[in-house]
């Protein structure tokens, strides 16, 4: 395996400042002709050496040099990475022809055939898949792209930039040239074409130029495309009122694809978005597609700045753009909506996915030190950690503090492809602080751990709080750094009340939140003028991506999750009050029957939440979709973090009798929750109305668990008959888990309702694979025949394989390996064609260590079945040996 290391880099040999492709489309034989201007830079290049240009599964029909034709072996030759100049000149004007087959092209990289429409996807290296290239992000780039095809198959010509010309040709066939004047990265690059329609609006920005926006979609789908529009737009006024950021070109184009390895694509001016991410309409979208889709078209948005406009200068930068780009698309989201549910669901999502990844074989920093497929650093530690280490910043510098950084980011970048080191070195000179210990956050990987003890002295009121660091080792990384850690912070009194802090040597009391910045292994903090033995809360908002450990009574928990003024913090307490007892639960020393009661810390806190919405009146600033999430049992995933064996199946049977228990026990007050919240209204996609629904939902899913007969009857017909699909999904997914009479019938008549509707059947899909009854992985192999599934199509393939594997952990992890072993099985059959879904697949079976002793071995023979199968992608077998090292 060829292993790309950070330290390895060097600048690009040649400058290709500009390039004219011409490509004649046809389905199966596609022609590119690429004119590049080729420079060589002399302070880069050696006397000597060769120049490599990127080129994968291209056939070379000519090449000339300033007008020569180049002969093989002499003046080139063609190697497994793609096409070595020989003798490269010092300038000159090289010209390629090459063709490709887009409809065999099931990797879906470069490109390819998605139903009856041709598109690209260059990101990360996809572009040397259409041309020869230098395929790095810090060669830039002015681009001319001529697009030839038949006018009949491909009426719709589309490419980066604005379109500077189009006519018809002989033959049927048409033309349409695009020039995008702003140099990129050729990851950027991006053509489409076919039988598309188009939304259109309107953005007038800041400075008063109109930019045209527009939604292209197969005519079918047009009509769902008003939720992205509206997203793009409020996106475009956001970034232009909390950052000063403008678009720049005339023209944005969104194009929704079918068949998509990835969620979405910030190609400049010409986004490809998976559909899941364009299309809804209430019939067929839930809240949660709703809010993905607003937070996706902002994210691709956001990107025109920090991604295109700035960029990255090699893939191990890859978090400046995409953990940037994520802390601005959950800043969005919380403006748009609740800032406080936002937050919790950002947290749920990196404690369920990245802090086992941070904990497992793959773990990798923030700015990975070497790769042998870029792909697999597409990550909830790049992403999501990436996100959080820019939300440090902000939480550091403040939100003045932190805009004066991206300022100068940008005054400095602007057009440039840069490092993370830029970014923080922007962060600290706009605000003449020193970061130097916070660029061990893009170097060292793992989670960190605070423990936390304190003492209040009732002699002196004084109150100190000792906080220890520390960070497991991860692979290549034995021992780690003290890290710079914002501790987000309060006093409560016994009672609840706020306690103003004043640390010993400030000159009077703050008010709120506070942030101690932790940077030692071990530090205290000493408060003065302390009243009386104060709660701290701790980690407000969630200031760090760490795990917080401190010795709370369950009187403190509860005084904590019913008055701390932060609501993350509220929620927060709720959730350590649950996971104490479904913790205490699992632990294998505890063999006994399943609980049915209920201990009294998690009454008080399930009586808590529902009380404010079983009386008269709603409480006065009770807010339904606050109460969902306390409601909501932390997952089987972060569990699995918090034991050093995992058992899933306990976790799960935990999990399930605790659900149980509560749906039993308040039946009455969540039955009046149903008669409260149900709908009766026009579908409203407002964050308050999804409220009400997740609530609803929420309670409809307890009583069922608890056995409910009238809410399984109400679940069956909310099933059939709900008037939008959140309310109709979360009937099934409920219903999926009993065994009513109709459950057949039901699934039947969803399936049927909705067979020409490609996102509702993957929903389908899902439901099943989710089911917690026992014949479920029979249930999903026998869906695998269906004739709405597709193994091709990577929405089929996570919605049922993916869902299974990574949401139904406790059949997935059966005793008998049968969860195991389909899993290796369609990752083996998947790699055959994509290997970057194959590898995303394989997940799941990476953290074998971390299980008890009977499935250890079974996973581990499962990895290894996987490695030993011949012509593995360089994709997957860089996960597999990871996880078998
Ligand atoms: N760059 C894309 C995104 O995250 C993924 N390929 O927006
Ligand atoms: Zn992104």
């Amino acid at each position: 395996q060829t292993v790309t290391r950070l330290a390895d880099y060097r600048p690009p040999l040649y400058r290709l400042p500009s390039v004219s492709l011409t490509f004649w489309l046809d389905r199966q034989k596609t022609t590119v002709e690429a004119r590049i201007r080729l420079e060589r830079d002399e302070a880069v290049y050696r006397p000597g050496e060769s120049l490599l240009l990127h080129g994968g599964k291209l056939a070379l029909e000519s090449l000339t040099l300033e007008g020569e034709p180049l002969m093989e072996g002499r003046d080139y030759r063609l190697v497994p990475d793609g096409l070595e100049l020989l003798n490269p000149p010092v300038a000159g004007e090289l010209v390629s022809r090459v063709s490709i087959d887009p409809s065999a092209n099931l990797e879906l990289e470069g490109l390819y055939a998605s139903g009856d429409m041709l598109c690209t996807q260059c990101e990360a290296e996809g572009f040397r898949k259409i041309t020869y290239w230098l395929d790095r992000p810090d060669l830039l780039s002015v681009y001319t792209v001529k697009l030839i095809a038949s006018a009949a198959d491909y009426p719709v010509l589309l490419a980066n930039g604005n379109c500077i010309e189009h006519g018809t040709m002989p033959g049927g066939q048409h033309f349409a040239v695009w020039h995008d004047p702003f140099p990129k990265p050729a990851y950027l690059f991006a053509v489409v074409a076919g039988q598309l329609v188009k939304t259109a609006d309107r953005f007038t920005t800041r400075s008063g130029r109109t930019v045209d926006l527009e939604i292209w979609t197969r005519a079918a789908d047009a009509a769902k495309t008003g939720h992205a529009m509206m997203s793009l737009k409020h996106s475009m006024a956001w970034d232009e009122q909390v950052f000063g950021l403008e678009y720049d070109l005339d023209i944005y184009m969104i194009v929704a694809v079918g068949d998509f390895n990835m969620g979405a694509m910030e190609n400049k001016g010409l986004n490809v978005f998976n559909t899941k991410y364009v299309l809804a309409d209430p019939q067929t979208a839930t809240d949660l597609d709703y809010q993905g889709i607003e937070a996706v078209i902002a994210h691709e948005y956001f990107h025109n700045w920090t991604g295109n406009r700035v960029t990255c200068r090699d893939w191990f930068q890859l978090s400046l753009k995409e953990g940037l780009t994520v802390f601005r698309d959950q800043q969005f989201s919380a403006d748009m909506n609740s800032a406080a549910v936002q937050r919790i669901g950002n947290v749920r999502g990196l404690r369920a996915v990245q802090f086992p990844e941070d904990a497992g074989p793959t773990a990798h920093p923030v700015r990975p030190d070497s790769y042998v497929e870029i792909n697999n650093f597409y990550t909830a530690t790049v992403y999501n950690k990436g996100a959080e280490v820019v939300r440090m910043y902000h939480t550091l510098l403040g939100a003045d503090g932190f805009r004066r950084g991206m300022d100068l980011y940008f005054q400095r970048h602007d057009g440039q492809a840069v490092t993370c080191d830029d970014f923080r070195a922007a962060m600290a000179d706009a605000n003449g602080v020193d970061l130097s210990q916070f660029g061990r956050w893009y170097s060292q990987a793992g989670t960190p751990v605070v423990r936390v003890t304190d003492q209040y002295d009732t002699e002196t009121k004084t109150y100190t709080l000792t906080m220890t660091q520390s960070c497991p080792p991860t692979p290549g990384q034995p021992v780690k750094e003290p890290f710079l850690i914002p501790i987000a912070m309060g006093l409560l009194s016994a009672d609840g009340q706020t306690l103003p802090t004043q640390l010993t040597g400030e000159a009077t009391a703050q008010a709120g939140t506070r942030v101690l910045r932790l940077s030692d292994v071990r530090q205290s903090f000493t408060f003065v003028n302390v009243a009386e033995a104060p709660i701290p809360s701790l980690l407000r908002g969630f200031s760090a991506p760490v795990k917080l450990e401190r010795a709370w009574t369950d009187a403190e928990l509860a005084t904590l999750a019913a008055h701390d003024s932060d609501a993350f913090a509220r929620w927060e307490a709720g959730q350590t009050v649950l996971t104490r007892v479904l913790l205490a639960d699992a632990d294998p020393a505890s063999i006994g029957p399943a609980r049915t009661d209920l201990p009294e810390t998690v009454a008080n806190l399930v009586a808590a939440t529902l009380a404010p919405f079983t009386g008269e009146t709603v409480g006065a600033g009770a807010d339904p979709a606050f109460a969902a999430l306390c409601l909501a049992l932390p997952g089987e995933a972060y569990l699995a973090e918090l034991v050093p064996v995992v058992y899933p199946d306990r976790l799960h049977a935990a999990r399930n009798a605790l659900r149980t228990a509560i749906g039993r026990r308040y039946a009455d007050d969540l039955l009046k929750i149903i008669a409260r919240f149900t709908d009766t209204g026009p579908f409203q996609p407002t964050a308050e109305a999804a409220g009400r629904r997740a609530l609803r939902n929420t309670a409809l899913d307890l009583l069922v668990a608890g056995g409910n007969s009238a809410a399984i009857a109400l679940a069956a017909d909310q099933a059939k008959a709900a008037g939008n699909m959140t309310d109709r999904l979360a009937a099934l997914t409920a219903l999926v888990d009993t065994d009513h009479p109709e459950r057949s019938a039901i699934l039947e008549a969803f399936q049927a309702d909705f067979a020409e509707d490609a996102l509702v059947l993957d929903k389908w899909f899902t439901v099943q694979a989710l089911s917690r009854r026992a014949d479920t992985l029979a249930q999903v192999t026998a869906l695998l025949g269906h004739p709405a599934y597709d193994a091709k199509n990577p929405n089929k393939v996570r919605a049922l394989v993916g869902s299974f594997t990574t949401g139904n952990r406790a059949q997935f992890h059966a005793l008998d390996g049968s969860g195991y072993g389909f899993l290796a099985d369609q990752v083996i059959a998947t790699d055959g064609f994509n290997g970057k879904l194959a590898a995303r697949l394989v997940a799941p079976l990476a953290p074998w260590k971390k299980m008890d002793p009977a499935r250890q071995g079974l996973m581990r023979a499962e990895l290894d079945r996987i490695r030993k199968t011949p012509g593995l992608s360089k994709d997957v077998t860089e996960i597999v040996e990871k996880a078998l090292a």
